[in-house]
């Protein structure tokens, strides 16, 4: 076990204690000499937070069935020919006790957790829990990277000012984030249900959002138009609804009509090859389905994969695939 005391940046108002998880319970199911906090240059923070779903629920139960997938995903890489998790290390912390805390308090106590992981130069994964838990390491990254674009992969536009009577539910997500993210900043791909409230938003800010039936009607120059609209830097939330319910049936609000997984490791392919860089990123709206198997695997290689990519350097002079 790995105390922290309080740090000095004073984000850490408490004195925490974290433990990792070991084999049989971690991320890709690694022995403890690649799965150490101390040495893993990724660290996959479970969150599993879950307050203010609306319809389908069991986004809390989403970290712990991503984990147990992950021990089925190859840790080799065809694409790349490399092993990431032997090679840079990958820690999985005890997933959070956010029991009792809401709102503001729970995402305070993952805010902490995630500050002090940049601090130390880890590459931080978060896994919800329900898509207000997100807020809590976008806020970490943009303090560590001010001027990092935010790529929201959602079948939502989370961008209503409140929803069932709270400023904290994960339809207000990005509602939220656009009160410290200026909003050029902000670019979400595969919306496919919209409040009239939330079109609203999306044109008075001129927001870059790619609806779904857009990016259909436009063919494979979607993934430039979405490229070119990021900055140099790169921060990723991932709702999984954001994927076609036929591949991605385990979530709250599935919507039909969503991206196959080939595009969507296609688009942060194009974001590596562009050489704009992945600085973190959040898989968040699991709710997994008892004996539903691939989508708890598709989950948790679908993390594996975007990690490979976004530590994977691009350069200009190598061999590697383009
Ligand atoms: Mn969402």
């Amino acid at each position: 076990m790995l105390v922290f005391s309080t740090s000095s940046s004073g984000y850490l108002r408490h004195r925490m204690e974290w433990k990792t998880l070991g084999p049989g319970e971690n991320f890709l199911d690694l022995e403890p000499a690649y799965s150490e906090l101390e040495r893993a240059r990724i660290v996959i923070v479970p969150a599993p937070y879950e307050y203010r779903t609306s319809f389908g629920k069991g986004t809390r139960y989403g970290p712990e069935a991503i984990l147990a997938a992950s021990a089925h995903v190859e840790t080799y890489d065809e694409e790349f020919d490399r092993e990431l998790c032997y090679e840079l290390g990958l820690a999985t912390l005890a997933p959070l006790k956010l029991e009792g805390l809401y709102d503001e308090a729970a995402l305070a106590a993952l805010e902490a957790v995630v500050e002090h992981l940049l601090q130390s130069g880890k590459f931080v994964v978060t896994l919800g829990g329900e898509h207000t838990i997100a807020l809590a390491p976008i806020r970490a990254h943009l303090r560590h990277f001010p001027r990092l674009s935010l790529l929201q992969l959602d079948a939502h536009a989370d961008l209503r000012h409140t929803y069932e009577g709270s400023a904290y539910s994960h339809a207000c997500v990005m509602a939220r984030v656009l009160e410290f993210l200026p909003p050029e900043r902000l670019v979400q791909v595969g919306i496919r249900a919209v409040a009239r409230e939330e079109m609203e938003v999306i044109r008075r800010a001129a927001l870059r959002t790619l609806f779904a039936t857009t990016l259909r009607a436009s063919g494979p120059e979607w993934y430039t138009t979405v490229v070119e609209s990021l900055g140099q830097e790169v921060y990723i939330t991932l709702d999984v609804d954001v994927l076609d319910p036929a591949q991605m049936p385990a979530t709250g609000t599935p919507e039909p009509n969503g991206l196959w997984y080939h595009e969507l490791i296609e688009l942060l392919r194009r974001i590596r090859q562009s050489g704009r860089r992945i600085l973190g990123f959040d898989v968040v709206e699991f709710a997994p389905i008892p004996g539903l198997h691939h989508a708890a695997l598709t989950t948790a290689r679908l993390i594996y994969k975007a990690l490979t990519l976004a530590l994977t350097p691009c350069s200009p002079s190598s061999s590697e695939p383009k």
